[in-house]
């Protein structure tokens, strides 16, 4: 028999791509881009491309546990109704909460909303979209009327201009930065620009890199506002006939950005950069301003983005093929949760829960005894509130919160002392998990059956092509079995997915007659089998519009109550906390190329762990020089809400005065990487969406006894060491160390931590008590099974050779002889950092070929593959080019 296939969608970002799986005999699985999906016509990124490294059931949760004990799926669901339905009957409907996420298919999404609004009747449900979506959708809001994006992918190729603000595409959406730098190439004269205060690699396909000062995005459009009314530019007839309220935003931008000098010293721009963003936008017709979380998360983020639409309103452009503001979504399934409602400020199928007859339109179709009439908590008050004990009900769904919420300590210490609190998850051992007095085991990816809906509103099936692992069941099986035991049998009898889909549909037409932009009405009749073969589409898909919707507000009608758009006047903002004496500098924080979140799943991954092996804090030179900090030196950020700590990385890519830290790493990958843990709580006044981009912080040098790093075919759960960090490599562990007290005998101490008394293992070493430098190797019938490097400095041996051999059988002599001095013997080559994940291609290789003739990405393809499946190293590929002709050049 062959291998079967199922077409899915790729469960990381939103750029939400078509993947087909194929699942041979032995049960493997392998991935491929779907050339038929709109969204990637067949490309996959990195992480989409690893996607099979990730189904490795090791780390799997596969039981319902409760109290840390295996139970029965009967006995855990009863624990949770029960203990559910005790809070409400003592302490009413508001005391209990559920905090969801993106990462959920529509229709669990759909459920867990409808159980909790419906028929607990309180609004106590967010969802980590508030960490992410929220300032986007106040802004569509307050200009639309409606959370609405206008476009879609195809404009990113039609248009001439893109300006991509606060977003590192190149990194996290990347298949929608290939089509761009595609669409580039076919059109030379598609300009980009980018405004991030950082050069991240999406800059590296620019034309125009604005390294704005942080927090002053609303400056900066203001005055483009301004530009473009002193320059003609507006569009005078669409400002007429369809918005309302221009001559208050330019009374508000002319009073903040009066003038280009006045933006380029609030924005730390050069005037002159300013003046070209400026005159780009005002003479390019077809533009498309993208933009993500250095707009969003921010505590003036949905100034930030109504800033934005305001230019887009006043030159008309929307709604027509290459133009249009476009928020690009994160989670595979960010748009689907504002479809049903997830938000705690929100009702279900873009109804709204302010408006009475909105309501009871919900409660009337959900035969509902009852609706939450009160926004609930957001999720930064919802943590809050559980720390002071008014919520004591807690159920956490495909989300990690100890970890990415900000101010961590304090989630920490709110689901340290929470009654109850449940969680949902695929994996066992997360930082969140470790509070759950109930565990449910959800089915994973590839394993469950439903819809998401990526950044252009696309619709796409996600399909199972394997059986559920354990005893794992789908959210909406799990949350519907807990409404029915909570006495609501007749609302929640669904059996499948598409049963769930259906009612979705009926409920975003119900009463609909095109007075909402969410109608899935023509989707509301889909028998089991058109679900299952459902092909993607874009939505308004209506009985007029079957084959759904590529673009919205085209004829100028918006979903206000006299269909005009609505100009936001912006008086910008400065972050909420300002640096001072004690915090000096401003903490940055995002996300890397391969890793996703919190490292549940990417870390699984040996080739999508080798781009980054740990926690690091950019820093700039000059900010890195008076504390003595160098590359590879250990830190601590440090603010008023607690710590963390990275390796330091000494780029100018950052600004002077601020620092960038990954989100990624947890107390499961680290000693102390969790940088949520620094980030402070504020939040935006309209959407409560997070701060994540500024907290002013002091770094403190690390001092440490001894510095080290661990290679291991077995994970080492033990570790007496004051820093660390773990990462998965080719059938090995990767650990990076550093301790403060030294042991009286290393060779004692690192034998326990190898566990190596074993007589049979052969074992080579070496020591320097005076340069305290201590080295050693562990091998097993020729085969090297862990070794071990200590000094009193970072500077140790790179890791990269050494990590290689434990994919051979055995040692041959030369190397054996060659290992403890930490470099190949002749004729073996160091590869250094890994850069191309999909054909383990490294820095030092790369270089190497550059000096050997390779002068650009195709030849460095041609000779290494390196840049030539997914694609996602190319950005890198580029600045290893450059950095090399500069030193010839100096050279
Ligand atoms: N590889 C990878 N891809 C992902 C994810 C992942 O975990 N890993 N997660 C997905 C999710 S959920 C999301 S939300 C998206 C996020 O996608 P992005 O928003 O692109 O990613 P971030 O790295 O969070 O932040 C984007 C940029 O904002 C910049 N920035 C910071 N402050 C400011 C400011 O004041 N103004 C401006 N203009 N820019 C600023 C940062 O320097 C950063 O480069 O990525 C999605 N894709
Ligand atoms: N400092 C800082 N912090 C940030 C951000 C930032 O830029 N900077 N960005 C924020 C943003 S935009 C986001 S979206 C959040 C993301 O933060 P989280 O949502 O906390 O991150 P994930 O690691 O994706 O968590 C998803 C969890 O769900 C589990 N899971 C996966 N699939 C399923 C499923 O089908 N069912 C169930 N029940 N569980 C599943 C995974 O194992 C994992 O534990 O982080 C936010 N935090
Ligand atoms: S761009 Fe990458 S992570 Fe995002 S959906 Fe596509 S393959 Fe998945
Ligand atoms: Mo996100």
């Amino acid at each position: 028999m062959g291998a079967i296939e199922r077409r899915t969608t790729c469960p990381y970002c939103g750029v939400g791509c078509g993947v087909i799986a194929s699942v041979a005999d032995n049960g493997s699985v392998a991935v491929r881009g779907d050339p038929d999906h709109p969204a990637n016509l067949g490309r996959l990124c990195s992480k989409g491309s690893a996607l099979a490294d990730t189904l490795d059931l090791s780390s799997r949760l596969l039981q319902p546990e409760v109290g840390g004990k295996h139970v029965s799926w009967n006995h855990a669901l009863d624990a949770v109704a029960l203990g559910f339905q005790r809070v409400i009957d003592q302490h009413g409907p508001n005391a209990v909460a559920f905090y969801v996420s993106g990462q959920l298919l529509t229709e669990d999404y759909y459920v867990a909303n409808k159980l909790m609004k419906g028929f607990i009747g309180s609004a106590n449900i967010d969802t980590n979209s508030r960490l992410c979506m929220a300032s986007a959708v106040a802004g569509h809001k307050r200009a639309f009327g409606s959370d609405t994006v206008p476009g879609c992918y195809e404009d990113f190729e039609r248009a001439k201009l893109v300006v991509l603000v606060g977003s590192n595409t190149a990194w996290c959406h990347p298949v929608l930065y290939q089509r761009l730098l595609q669409a580039k190439k076919d059109h030379p004269d598609l300009s980009i620009v980018v405004i991030d205060p950082r050069r991240t690699a999406t800059v590296e396909g620019a034309d125009l890199h604005l390294p704005i000062r942080p927090g002053a995005d609303a400056a900066l459009f203001n005055g483009l506002l301004v530009y473009l009314s002193a320059h003609d530019e507006v569009n005078p007839q669409f400002v007429e006939r369809h918005t309302d309220g221009l001559e208050d935003a330019l009374e508000a931008a002319h009073a903040s950005s009066p003038d280009i000098a006045t933006v380029g010293e609030r924005c730390g721009l050069a005037a002159a950069d300013v003046a070209r963003f400026y005159e780009l936008f005002a003479r390019t017709e077809r533009v498309v301003t993208v933009f993500s979380q250095g707009v969003n998360q921010s505590s003036s983020g949905t100034d930030k983005v109504n800033s934005i639409v305001n230019c887009h309103l006043a030159t008309g452009r929307i709604g027509r093929p290459g133009m249009g503001p476009f928020s690009v979504t994160g989670q595979p399934n960010a748009m689907g949760g504002r479809e049903v409602g997830g938000l705690a400020n929100q009702l279900a199928a873009h109804l709204e829960l302010d408006y009475p007859g909105h309501r009871a339109l919900v409660k009337d179709f959900w035969k509902a005894p009852t609706i939450a009439s009160e926004p609930g908590l957001k999720a930064v008050d919802l943590f809050r509130a559980v720390e002071a004990g008014t919520i004591k009900a807690l159920w956490i769904m495909a989300t990690n919160p100890a970890v990415s919420v900000p101010d961590a300590g304090q989630v920490h210490r709110a689901l340290a002392r929470c009654e109850f609190v449940v969680v949902s998850d695929c994996v066992r051992h997360t930082d969140t998990a470790k509070y759950g007095h109930v565990l449910l085991p959800a089915s994973a990816w590839g394993e469950k059956e439903g819809t998401v809906t990526n950044s252009e509103r696309r619709i796409s099936r996600q399909r199972a092509f394997m059986p559920p692992s354990g005893e794992v069941r789908p959210d909406w099986w799990i949350i519907t079995e807990v409404a029915r035991r909570m006495g609501f049998e007749n609302a929640f009898a669904y059996q499948s997915a598409a049963e769930i889909f259906r009612e979705h549909a009926a409920l975003s037409g119900h009463a609909n007659e095109g007075t909402r932009d969410f109608d899935l009405s023509g989707l509301a009749a889909l028998s089991d089998a058109e679900y299952a073969d459902l092909v993607p589409l874009q939505w308004p898909v209506t009985r007029e519009r079957p084959h759904g919707t590529a673009r919205l507000f085209g004829d100028g009608n918006f979903y206000t109550p006299d269909s005009r758009a609505r100009f936001i006047p912006i008086a910008p903002r400065e972050p909420a906390h300002a640096t001072s004496c004690d915090y000096p500098l401003a903490l940055n924080t995002g996300r890397v190329r391969d890793h996703w979140h919190t490292l549940t799943r990417t870390g699984l991954s040996a080739r999508l762990s080798a781009h980054f092996v740990e926690p690091y804090i950019e820093v700039h030179p000059d900010d890195a020089a008076p504390l003595g900090l160098v590359d590879g030196s250990l830190a601590r950020a440090e603010s008023r809400w607690g710590t963390a700590a990275g390796r330091v990385r000494v780029t100018d890519s950052v600004r002077r005065g601020t620092l960038f830290a990954p989100m990624h790493w947890s107390d499961q990958f680290s000693s102390a990487g969790a940088i949520d843990r620094v980030v402070n709580p504020a939040t935006d006044p309209v959407s409560g969406e997070p701060e994540f981009k500024h907290t002013p912080v002091r770094l403190v040098p690390m001092k440490a006894a001894w510095h080290g790093f661990l290679l291991s075919r077995r994970q080492l759960p033990q570790h007496n060491a004051s820093y660390w960090a773990c990462a998965r490599g080719q059938g090995l562990w990767r650990y990076e160390l550093a301790g403060n007290d030294l042991p009286k005998d290393w060779a004692t101490a690192a034998r326990a931590v190898l566990c190596a008394q074993d007589d049979k293992v052969e074992w080579i070493e070496y020591f320097d008590n005076a340069a305290r430098r201590y080295r050693a190797a562990r091998l097993t019938r020729g085969k090297l099974e862990s070794c071990i490097f200590i000094g009193p400095s970072p500077q140790l041996p790179p890791r990269d050779w050494l990590v290689s051999l434990f994919g051979l059988e055995s040692l041959d002599a030369a190397t054996r002889a060659g290992i403890l001095a930490g470099v190949p013997p002749k004729g073996q080559k160091e590869m250094g950092r890994q850069v191309c994940a999909c054909f383990g291609v490294g820095e030092a290789t790369i270089c190497d070929a550059i000096r050997a003739g390779c002068g650009s990405v195709e030849a460095l393809g041609a000779r290494l593959k390196a840049g030539t499946n997914c694609g996602s190293c190319v950005p890198e590929l580029k600045v290893l080019l450059a950095q090399q002709g500069q030193q010839q050049q100096i050279a």
